[in-house]
């Protein structure tokens, strides 16, 4: 096992069974005209995650270890969207309307795609997603299960929507979860402070937190 410096104490990460989860990295989340500016969200506040993904990206693709990203999207003919789902708030565009990237949040669609800095590379589990939450209607665990994955490392947006609740999901199935804490943006702030901090709290209730710079230097050298 691999040491690494955590909040609220050292995790254990395990090499090779310890999967880098990417959440909907998407251009409707990151990129303006989609899903999160419908919203009326500032998309630069998510920027700052993208280096740090980047910089984890390719040190689990140098070790060979699995890496999965997720996109949040629905089919087509909208029948995995609730229409309570379509139905909440009031954005200027509601999923499956179509605008500057396509029809929004769904499958195939240009604003569905990974940002391109963050493209899925052969080989890596791309999961597309119906709910917040990574397992909800996807068949996941059963195939991290067959892999033999057993600890998640969580990035991507929004830290406490998306994020978050997959990361209780898994923390429900058994995985030892850590979030990479400059490694993940939320739209708002204050939002992403306190889901941090509530990740970790009661010793770790959910899972741990470390920067992206200490699970780096944790890592053996590639042999
Ligand atoms: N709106 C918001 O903050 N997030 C989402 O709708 N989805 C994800 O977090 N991916």
């Amino acid at each position: 096992m691999i040491r690494v410096a955590a909040q609220p104490f050292d995790y254990e990460l395990a090499p090779g069974r310890t999967a880098l989860v990417v959440i909907d990295m998407q251009r409707d989340f990151v990129e303006p005209g989609g899903f999160g500016a419908s919203l009326g969200n500032d998309v630069t506040r998510l920027h700052g995650a993208v280096q740090p993904i980047a910089t984890l990206l390719a040190a689990w693709r140098a070790r060979g270890w699995p890496v999965l990203h997720t996109r949040e999207c629905h089919r087509p003919d909208l029948s995995d969207c609730p229409p309570a789902k379509r139905e909440r708030g009031q954005p200027s565009l509601r999923i499956g309307d179509l605008g500057p990237m396509g029809r929004v949040l769904i499958a195939g669609e240009p604003g569905a795609d990974i940002i391109p800095a963050l493209a899925p590379a052969a080989g890596e589990w791309v999961i597309d997603k119906p709910g917040k939450g990574m397992f909800w209607a996807t068949g996941l665990h059963e195939r991290l299960q067959a892999a033999g994955v057993t600890h998640l490392l969580f990035t991507g947006v929004t830290t406490e929507v998306c994020v978050q609740t997959s990361m209780r999901e898994a923390n429900d199935r058994g995985y030892s979860c850590l979030i990479v804490e400059d490694a993940t943006e939320s739209y708002f702030p204050e939002f992403k402070r306190a889901a941090l901090a509530m990740i970790v709290a009661q010793g770790a209730i959910i899972g741990w937190s470390a920067p992206s710079a200490a699970v780096m230097s944790s890592l053996p050298a590639i042999s």
